[in-house]
Order: structure tokens, then C-alpha cells, then sequence
């Protein structure tokens, strides 16, 4: 049974094996966590973020997806970059489809590099709006429903700032668990 676990802390912080990026499209960085990850981890990751959108990625990684580089200095070997949508209420069954899919997507990229742990950040509920107990009831619930195809996977860490958050994760998981 893979562990789910909340911590409060910082996501660059983190000893695992993969490390979930809350990117934008670009790949080529941003505020929050993107930030972050840039610059803790160094200049490799934004050069293989480069030569993804040189490639296979010419027009952006879709909202949804995500795609996995170096962790460069993180202490982790990978970073999964996904693309969490933008809250927006009008669209809120496609977006909350496209918020699950970030969690389902990076489990499947980091389980086929050969990954056992992984931490998320809070998807989404930074710049992009998403209210907090509404993102961590599906990011929780997606979690969930991939790691029983990813039976590999050890440890599932969400890593959350500040005890407010990290409150709000803990209850969505035991509610769930
Ligand atoms: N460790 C853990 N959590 C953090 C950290 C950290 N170091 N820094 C922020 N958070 P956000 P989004 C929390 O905005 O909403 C970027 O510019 C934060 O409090 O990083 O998906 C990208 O380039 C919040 O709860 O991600 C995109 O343009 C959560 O992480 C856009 O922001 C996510 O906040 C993505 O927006």
C-alpha cells in the first residue's frame, strides 16, 4: 500500500525521488513553487525545460500533462512539471477534470522513471485561484485512484505551506483514508 502522507514545509526541501512542479505552459518559469524549483535546483532544469519546448513541445505543455526533467541541485533526481488549470467557476467540471489529471499524469511519468516517492505541491491554489479544500478534496481523491495502478510507489507526499494548508490536506486525507 503506498503511504499518503501531508507535511508542512517547503517543496524544494524535499528528499524524494520526484518532486512535482506547479508550472504554466511554458516551462520556462514562474512565481511559487515554479520559482522555487528554479532557483534551488539551478540553470539544468530550466535547459532541459528549453529543449522540451524545442522539441516535443513547441506550443507548451498542455494544462493536464506533465513531463519530467532533472532536479539538477533539488535533492530529488527528477522534477515532474505539470500544468494545473486556472479556477474558474463557469468551467469548473472541465477545469476540476484537468486539476485530477496533473495528479494522475505526473504519478505516471514519475512511476515510469522508476520513482518510489513523490512530493506535490498544492496544484493550482497559489496564482492560479483554486480554492484550497475544494483542490485538496480532488487532488486527494486522484492521488488515491492512481497509486492503485502505481502499486510501486512507496510514499505520496503533499507538501503544503503553512499549517492552514496543511490542515485542509490532512482532513481531505482522513476523511478519505
Ligand atoms: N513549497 C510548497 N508550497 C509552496 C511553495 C513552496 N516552496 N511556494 C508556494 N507554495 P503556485 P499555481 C504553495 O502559485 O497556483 C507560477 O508562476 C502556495 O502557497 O506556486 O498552480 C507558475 O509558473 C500555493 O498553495 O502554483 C504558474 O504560472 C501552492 O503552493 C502559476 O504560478 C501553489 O501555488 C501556477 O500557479
Amino acid at each position: 500500500m503506498t503511504r499518503i502522507t501531508p507535511v508542512e514545509g517547503d517543496i524544494t526541501a524535499q528528499e524524494v525521488d520526484a518532486v512535482v512542479n506547479a508550472a504554466n505552459s511554458s516551462l520556462l518559469g514562474g512565481g511559487g513553487v515554479d520559482g522555487a524549483i528554479h532557483r534551488r535546483g539551478g540553470p539544468e532544469i530550466l535547459a532541459e525545460c528549453r529543449a522540451l519546448r524545442a522539441s516535443k513541445y513547441g506550443r507548451g505543455l498542455p494544462v493536464g500533462q506533465a513531463v519530467a526533467t532533472t532536479a539538477g541541485r533539488l535533492p530529488a533526481r527528477w522534477v515532474v512539471h505539470t500544468v494545473g488549470p486556472v479556477h474558474l467557476p463557469e468551467e469548473y467540471e472541465a477545469r476540476a477534470a484537468l486539476l485530477a489529471s496533473c495528479h494522475r499524469e505526473s504519478l505516471r511519468v514519475a512511476a515510469a522513471l522508476g520513482a518510489r516517492t513523490v512530493a506535490f505541491p498544492a496544484i493550482s491554489t497559489g496564482v492560479y485561484r483554486w480554492p484550497l479544500a475544494d483542490a485538496a478534496q480532488i487532488a486527494v481523491r486522484a492521488v488515491r485512484e492512481a497509486v492503485a495502478e502505481h502499486p510501486e510507489l512507496v510514499e505520496v507526499r503533499f507538501v503544503l505551506f503553512g499549517p492552514e494548508a496543511h490542515g485542509v490536506f490532512r482532513g481531505a486525507l482522513d476523511e478519505t483514508g
